[in-house]
């Protein structure tokens, strides 16, 4: 009810919108409740296939309809209760990688596939997929050491790898597309013609879609089941199917149901990741006794933890996980989708036909089964056959692109708050953050510093000169960004409103008009952007001359992209809207807000002619959003269990190639203790996105407002912060070559402890820092849990060492967050920590060497001008470290980069030694001279000062 107040609040502030506040007031009154969202119960298709038991499939392969081309296989699939045909493709992708799709043979009107170049980064590119045997009952297929066996009866397929079956399709029998069809003529009596039916279909495609199958004599039993046409009559007059009400809200369906389902099994699998956005722990659970996971974009206000329902964000990738591999599924499929999982036991004996089963005869196999369901669009699933998770990741990589390369000031510390409320207002917190010595990068402008919420415009009395602001926040190496929402409020003397009417961008209602809804600024249209022209015409409001007041130094974040429509169904569109080329809200909905960033980063690449990297943070995404930015998890809460649910959802997230991502440090709704905020500060300090963001309503709650010790603390880690950019700036350079996630739970690292599987409050930063957050009020100290049996951890404030393969005891007061570094490791670090990172462009580095039990570390840093494109013309330089046998080496990673930088090497911290060395000797292209060494007994540390070396030049140290 807070909410209600807050946005009671802003609603007075503009008179001339008071009616429509009340309007939408009394709308969100109601939203605050789960009753505004469906269940699969609400949700008719969900139901229709939620209801179906395992058991055997209606559906059979038509194994003379097999054609083997150099793309992979084509096959017709026969429902054999109304004789509707399907055609399923087989495809082998390069690394690794299976496609199955599944379409209608010959669909009344063309379903929606998501284009490529959109989630898909491209065409995938296949290999030679081969005939391995082929008999009236199965064809099996081999690519790389995989092989693909197709069961005709039931219909069923299993991904096997190196003799292990791994994942299978339609093994319990759920799977259900339903085809087009002409509504039945029972339920058209009273009933009226929707507008916009499609055309009715030629009368040959209508027999085509239900054609007598040509049968061999002897597969007269196919035939007979072939003829149970009931069984379609009953579906086609089941309610939900043709038009469907929720609350107040009706869907007109004008094409009647269109939604697939299959279920996934992954044998020998207990525990299965991903499919976020959820606020749910990392590992999912079973959905026997609730809904299926449920992914649908959605602006669920005030949203409650670990649940299945729907939040801001869909990625559909489910990871599974045991002790020999990980494998992952793809569910390539923009439409309202729900999963359910349960955990089962294997059926060993088809399994033991198939291949060598995993486990052993004797020993139960667990088995985890997932059902997927969609609302409209084709099955399309790729099989991410690993066989680790960093193979996954980089499948995965392949098929929708990495997280690009964030410039540096976007891995920094972000400030926000709804709203900073004029020029002197941003004016006054930014010399703050400098007076009390705290770093941060970027200022935020939420929706009120527009002119009446109209994007790319400024409230003219509370910044009437923007320019000069941003460039004052930016005299410090700093930015700015400002918030661009997509619904544009319908007001003829708004330009941008009236270009996109003018031109016709707007998505369109059931009728054919431009779509109205309210949402911030009243009465507002939205416009298409899964038009590529729209995206096109969107980016150039970006340029400069467009957006007036805006400048280089100035970002976007896109809010409110699922999109959220105050009184929409479900506060999101009408599932009937139209998009190009006819296609519904129903097909593409969880793409829209991926559209939206795409076309924000879009624009931003227009200003700078390609020049500079851009920054989008987006609420909504779908799978491949990584390519456009920075994800963060919506509107958490200000309470110790939103800050705990941050690294799960962080995790899920992270698994899922959306690696740039964070959650509102403080919490958005409430006012956070003190001690919650710190608490806060010190988790967001070490995860992947890092902004502090508060509801209009709260206090203030700038670092520097907090009681003296608290200012202290958030000051100090927000400076940890900084001393690890270059660990997360090189970590996201890798990411972006490979797709593993900077933010990585312990079991990708360490994939055989079992103990790590469900573990997901404590998690690794790369390889080389495992972070475990204090996310309960009044603790000072933890259990932690240590990786690795022969691994050896340091504390990174003490290094004080502690025996991996166990948890133990932390002692962990309000000043400290635990968080050790990996003996085996070389960290680099920045420890003149200054206003912001710009301005420690050019400073020094300092290595943290900790050794293994052999004396040993590795290491790499990654280097450019931290934010142009240039690297990607080889301005770059990736060093690699290596200490062993008491010398420490930096040598270039990689030949092909080259770059000039001022940055050097000023100190070698080397943790571990076994024995206290007197000498260091540098050796610069066999030019020797000595080095100062210390030495603190603390823990024995030994320090090299000032090798002065260029960051650039090879060297090496040998101590003695
Ligand atoms: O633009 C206002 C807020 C924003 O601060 C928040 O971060 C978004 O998640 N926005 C939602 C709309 C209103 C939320 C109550």
């Amino acid at each position: 009810m807070a909410m209600t107040k807050a946005r009671h609040r802003v609603y007075a502030m503009a008179f001339s919108q008071m009616l429509v506040c009340l309007l939408l007031l009394s709308d969100l009154v109601a939203s605050v409740s789960r009753d505004n969202f469906k269940t699969c119960d609400q949700s008719s298709f969900c139901k229709r296939h939620r209801r179906l038991q395992p058991g055997a499939s209606p559906y059979v392969v038509l194994m003379e309809s097999v054609k083997i081309q150099s793309s992979g296989m084509e096959v017709q699939i026969l429902n054999t209760k109304n004789n509707v045909r399907l055609l399923m493709q087989v495809t082998a992708i390069k690394d690794n990688t299976a496609r199955l799709k599944i379409n209608e043979l010959n669909p009344l009107r063309k379903r929606y596939e998501i284009p490529v170049g959109d989630a898909l980064v491209g065409e995938p590119k296949t290999q030679d997929l081969k005939v391995l045997e082929r008999s009236d009952s199965s064809i099996s297929l081999g690519f790389e050491e995989n092989k693909i066996l197709i069961t005709s009866r039931p219909f069923r397929v299993d991904f096997i790898n190196k003799e292990e079956p791994v994942v299978s399709i339609n093994a319990q029998g759920l799977l259900k597309f339903e085809h087009f069809r002409e509504q039945s003529p029972p339920q058209n009596e009273g009933q009226e013609e929707p507008q916009d039916a499609p055309p009715a279909p030629a009368e040959e495609q209508a027999d085509e879609n239900k054609v007598e199958m040509e049968i061999p004599e002897d597969k007269e039993e196919v035939k007979k089941e072939g003829e149970g046409k009931q069984q379609e009559e009953d579906d086609n007059n089941e309610p939900g199917m043709w038009e469907e009400t929720f609350k107040t809200f009706h869907d007109s369906k004008p094409y009647g149901p269109s939604s697939v389902g299959v279920d996934v099994s992954f044998p020998g699998y207990e525990y299965v990741y991903g499919i976020p956005e959820h606020a749910e722990s990392m590992a999912l659970k079973t959905t026997k006794s609730g809904d299926p996971y449920r992914l649908f974009n959605l602006d669920v206000f005030e949203y409650e933890l670990y649940n299945p329902m729907a939040l801001y964000g869909s990625v559909p990738v489910m990871l599974a996980h045991n002790e020999k591999r990980t494998v992952g599924v793809f569910w390539h499929n923009a439409a309202e989708s729900w999963v359910d999982i349960s955990s089962n036991t294997a059926d060993k004996n088809f399994l033991s036909k198939i291949a060598d089963i995993v486990g052993g005869v004797s020993n139960e196999i667990p088995q985890t089964d997932t059902h997927w369901i969609s609302e409209s669009g084709v099955i399309d699933v790729f099989i991410m056959m690993g066989p680790s998770a960093y193979d996954v990741f980089y499948q995965y990589a392949q098929l929708t692109g990495t997280t690009n390369l964030p410039p540096m000031f976007a891995v920094s510390y972000h400030q926000c708050r709804w709203n900073y409320n004029d020029q002197d207002d941003v004016k006054n917190v930014d010399a703050n953050f400098d007076t009390f010595d705290i770093p941060y990068d970027v200022i935020w402008l939420d929706i009120e510093h527009t002119d009446g919420k109209r994007y790319f415009t400024w409230d003219a009395s509370k910044f009437p000169n923007s320019i000069e602001m941003v460039n004052n926040v930016a005299s410090k190496g700093r930015k700015m960004v400002t918030i661009v929402d997509p619904h544009l409020k319908s007001d003829g003397n708004y330009r941008v409103y009236q270009e996109a009417k003018d031109q016709g961008l707007y998505v369109k209602n059931k009728d054919g008009n431009d779509y109205d809804g309210w949402c911030w600024p009243g009465t507002s249209s939205w416009p298409d952007f899964s038009n590529p022209e729209v995206r096109k015409w969107w980016a150039s409001k970006f340029l400069f001359d467009d957006y007036k007041g805006s400048t280089a130094d100035l970002f976007t974040w896109n809010d409110m992209n699922e999109p959220s429509v105050f009184n929409g169904p479900e506060i999101t569109f009408h599932k009937d809207v139209k998009h190009m080329d006819g296609f519904e809200n129903r097909d593409l909905h969880n793409l829209y807000g991926y559209y939206v960033q795409q076309a924000t980063a879009e624009g931003q690449l227009l200003r700078s002619n390609n020049q500079e990297r851009f920054f989008v943070l987006t609420r909504a995404f779908f799978a491949g959003s990584q390519r456009w930015g920075a994800v963060w998890t919506g509107d958490n809460m200000g309470e110790w269990s939103h800050l705990k649910v941050s690294n799960p959802m962080l995790l899920s997230l992270s698994l899922v190639g959306i690696t740039h991502s964070g959650a509102d440090v403080g919490g958005f709704f409430k006012n956070p203790d003190t001690e919650l905020l710190t608490r806060w500060y010190q988790a967001g300090a070490f995860q992947p996105f890092f902004r502090a963001h508060a509801h209009l309503d709260t206090k203030r709650r700038e670092p520097y407002l907090q009681p003296e010790e608290n200012m202290q603390i958030i000051r100090d880690v927000i400076r940890a912060r900084y001393s690890y950019l270059p660990l997360w700036y090189t970590l996201f350079y890798e990411g972006e070559q490979r797709g593993a996630p900077p933010m990585r739970p312990l079991w990708v690292e360490y994939p055989t402890d079992k103990d790590t599987f469900n573990m997901d409050d404590e998690y690794l930063i790369g390889t080389s820092l495992l972070v475990k957050p204090i996310t309960e009020p009044g603790q000072t100290g933890t259990q932690v849990y240590f990786p690795g049996k022969d691994q050896v951890w340091y504390d990174i404030a003490s290094y004080k060492s502690y025996q991996g393969g166990q948890s133990t005891y932390i002692e962990a007061p309000l000043s400290k967050i635990p968080v050790f570094q990996k003996g085996g490791s070389i960290v680099p670090r920045k420890m003149r920590i200054r206003r912001s990172s710009a301005l420690m462009t050019h400073d020094p580095f300092t290595l943290v060497v900790c050794l293994d039990k052999t004396g040993s570390a590795t290491g790499s840093l990654y280097v450019d001008d931290y934010h142009s494109f240039n690297y990607r013309k080889g301005e770059y330089l990736l060093r690699s470290f290596l200490f062993q046998h008491n010398e420490f080496h930096s040598q270039s990673g990689d030949q092909f980069g080259s770059f000039s930088t001022k940055e050097w090497v000023e100190k070698i911290v080397i943790v571990g030694l076994s024995t206290r060395p007197t000498k260091a000797t540098l050796n610069v292209k066999g030019v020797e001279s000595s080095l100062q060494l210390s030495y603190s007994s603390d823990n024995s540390q030994v320090i090299i000062r000032k090798p002065g070396v260029n960051i650039a030049t090879d060297f090496s140290i040998r101590l003695s």
